[in-house]
């Protein structure tokens, strides 16, 4: 019996191709006759140089420059931006944006921002929400803040872990805190964590702490190429403070980030006192990956970078300081490096970025490979040969009358 099949998802068609991992292919013919022709019948593409037939009785478009989509219907800002090399360039609605990292070293390195006029965050109810995903290995460090006089708040790692901390004014009267995560996760490992910070009626704020690893985004394939499929992260860390500041009259978040880079500062990394203060702690020394608010993003890039950018809902990066665009570490284990010659024994520098471990050969183990493991523990000679410990091995002296290794 022959069956052509036609499932999609989200709207992509399923490849039946046998390398395709998420379909076992049994009795489908490959080049099974098409029962019609897709770009006849349905003359499916829009802004198209042509349509061709696919198998089972599916089309593939292909699309004039600026277009995009099944169907080239959509328009592919991307194809007239100038996202930087190191940034993936992501359509949006009416324009595109460039999506990156951003690396920041002490208390050097800054952005500020701005936000266009049109810019209208949809925070659903919040007056702030930050999501972005950092690494580093720094114990303290600030990450964002928003200013306005004497008046902030702002995240920061602190012990190694996130904190929040803020003093704003209600009435007559200041209220300041510096509050941690409740299980004090600590996110100065050097791996990435994904963070969520909101703040709600200037009442309440949430953060949320997660693991993010890059083996946690998942994909299908399919003939169009492939699906993402997000992977719900898992939540390690979070605090949720009520009533942080009275509500009525508190300072308003959000037309605090609306005057920012005017009568306040919108900022990721920089320090957060002058060096001379006592309340002076070194800057952020990390990477940030998409840092957002109410889903737009934070680009770290003067707006300059980006031509032919038809997207009037933005934030804008006046000031990017000392910021490079990679999450390159330090090179800890070449020439020079703390790690180069310190893995004894044939042990190999695995750079863990801006840390290192040794890799041992068999045979040896501990911090620099310095240990010479027994392997005549246990014995393993018989008929009382003597056992001489090696590199890695053993080798038994064997008794008048006896051979053989053991
Ligand atoms: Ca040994």
């Amino acid at each position: 019996m022959t069956l052509n099949l036609d499932i999609q998802v989200n709207g992509l068609n399923l490849d039946f191709d046998s390398s395709s991992s998420l379909v076992q292919v049994a009795d489908v013919l490959p080049g099974a006759q098409n029962t019609r022709s897709a770009c006849t019948d349905l003359d499916p593409c829009d802004q198209a140089v042509s349509c061709n037939d696919t198998y089972y009785n599916d089309y593939m478009c292909v699309c004039k420059f600026g277009y995009r989509g099944k169907n080239c219907s959509e328009p592919d800002f991307c194809s007239y931006g100038t996202c930087p090399n190191e940034s993936t360039c992501v359509n949006l609605r009416s324009g595109y944006e460039c999506v990156g990292v951003a690396s920041f070293s002490q208390d050097m390195s800054v952005i500020s921002y701005s936000m266009t006029d049109d810019l209208v965050l949809a925070t659903s109810g919040s007056d702030l929400d930050l999501t972005f995903s950092m690494r580093t290995r720094g114990r303290y460090g600030l990450i964002f803040q928003l200013r306005e006089g004497p008046y902030h708040v702002s995240l920061r790692v602190a012990r190694g872990h996130l904190e929040v901390n803020y003093k704003l004014k209600a009435g007559e009267f200041e209220f300041s805190q510096s509050v941690g995560t409740t299980k004090r996760q600590m996110v100065n490992d050097g791996k990435w964590y994904s963070v969520r910070f909101q703040v709600t009626n200037s009442t309440h704020f949430q953060l949320h702490v997660y693991a993010n690893t890059e083996a946690e985004t998942g994909v299908i394939s399919t003939e169009n190429g492939v699906i993402p499929v997000e992977i719900q992260p898992q939540l390690l860390d979070n605090i949720t403070l009520t009533e942080f500041s009275p509500r009525d009259p508190g300072i308003d978040l959000t037309a605090m980030l609306q005057a920012s880079g005017n009568t306040s500062e919108l900022l990721l990394g920089g320090p957060d006192a002058p060096r001379s203060s006592p309340l002076w702690e070194a800057g952020f020394n990390g990477c940030l990956r998409e840092a957002r608010i109410g889903e737009v993003l934070l680009p770290y890039y003067v707006d300059e970078t980006f031509a032919n950018n038809s997207n009037s809902e933005r934030f804008l990066a006046q000031k990017v300081v000392a910021v490079t665009h990679d999450c390159r570490g330090r090179d800890v284990c070449g020439v020079g490096g703390p790690g180069y010659l310190y893995c004894g024994n044939g042990g190999r520098c695995v750079d863990e970025w801006n840390s290192f471990r040794c890799q041992c050969p068999r045979g040896y183990s501990g911090k620099q490979c310095e240990e010479d493991q027994n392997e005549c523990s246990p014995d393993p000679c018989r008929n009382q040969g003597n056992c001489v410990d090696g590199p890695g091995t053993y080798t038994c002296d064997c008794l008048p009358g006896f051979t053989g290794n053991q």
